[in-house]
């Protein structure tokens, strides 16, 4: 990874950190609709994969991947104006949290039905190999999202064809409240049906950045499908309206020690390389200025209820 790319690393995952934190106080204040879905811990999965990829290829988050949004172009204001529901939001208040797409970006909007996005990114694969294009699709998934049936189906269609596409595996402890070896036998890794499979530590910026990188070469070399399992752990509630009560502290103070941000600052700093003193308060200003454009701005009118949605 060139210092280049190592500060762009850094700077994503630093305004994901701070662009939730933001959402919280907000959550806490009572502005945002919903709750709030944080990927405290886990910025690393979602930024240093989008960070491998090429402009041209294209991305379905989940809700734990912000970050990976951000890479491409997302604004802390589109997703202040999602998260408190407001016109001039992505989906005009339709929605409430990051569940926005930009095609011009290459981001497919999620649905919230787990795996759902697998077999949905096989085709975009499939017509990108058919198209004879060099790009590639990604989507994430997490540890129980990995047990539904789309997920299999998806991954298996990927692997016959042997289409560009990158599956990250977020192995993060919890799916909800359920630990893994309640809802899946044995390790995430032995559900990649015959992709490439590769399990890294997901915390490791770097070690993920490296092997998106290596799986999206071999997408591009025709190899296929690839399944990247990130171990990380989800430092926060399943969301914010969840106090985490089921998970062992001694756990969480273990992971804590890994967060991945002074992980990443630490390997940068051998190679003498800084972030910017200054990027911290520019970002805060940066988020203060969004939040509150966001607060202004106005609710949708009641009259346009059903513009945006299918109707029968
Ligand atoms: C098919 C399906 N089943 C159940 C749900 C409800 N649900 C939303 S998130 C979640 C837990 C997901 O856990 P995991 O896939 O491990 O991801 P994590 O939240 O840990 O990132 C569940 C059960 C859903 N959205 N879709």
């Amino acid at each position: 990874m060139d210092q280049d790319t190592a500060l762009r690393l850094y700077e994503a995952m630093l305004l994901t950190r701070l662009t939730e934190e933001r959402l919280v106080k907000l959550f806490r204040q009572g502005r945002t609709l919903g709750s709030v879905y944080r990927s405290l811990g886990q910025e690393a999965t979602a930024c240093a994969t989008a960070l491998a990829l090429g402009p041209e290829d294209v991305i379905a988050p989940l809700i734990r991947n912000l970050g990976s949004m951000f890479v491409r172009g997302a604004t802390p204001k589109e997703v202040f104006l999602q998260y408190l529901g407001r016109a001039t939001g992505p989906t005009g208040g339709r929605e409430h949290n990051n569940h926005f797409g930009s095609v011009a970006r290459g981001i497919i909007a999620p649905t919230s039905m787990l795996g759902a996005m697998i077999p949905v990114m096989a085709g975009v694969a499939l017509a990108f190999r058919q198209k004879g294009e060099r790009r590639v699709a990604m989507t994430w998934i997490g540890d129980g999202g990995s047990s539904t049936g789309a997920f299999y189906e998806g991954l298996n269609f990927a692997v016959v064809q042997k289409l560009p596409l990158i599956v990250v595996g977020e192995a993060n402890g919890y799916a909800f409240s359920t630990p893994p070896e309640h809802q899946m036998a044995g390790r995430m890794a032995q559900r990649s049906q015959g992709a490439f499979c590769l399990t890294v530590d997901g915390n490791d910026a770097v070690a993920v950045f490296e092997a998106a990188a290596q799986a999206r070469q071999r997408c591009l070399e025709g190899k296929g499908p690839a399944f990247l399992v990130c171990e990380t752990f989800r430092q926060a509630g399943h969301a914010e309206h969840d106090d985490q009560r089921y998970v062992d502290p001694g756990l969480l103070a273990q992971w804590a020690a890994k967060d991945p941000l002074p992980r990443f600052e630490a390997w940068m700093a051998q190679r003498g390389w800084k972030a910017d003193p200054s990027l911290p308060a520019r970002l805060e200003a940066r988020l203060q200025a969004s939040a509150e454009a966001a607060l202004e701005a106005p609710w949708p009118d009641p009259e346009t209820l059903t513009r945006g949605v299918f109707s029968a």
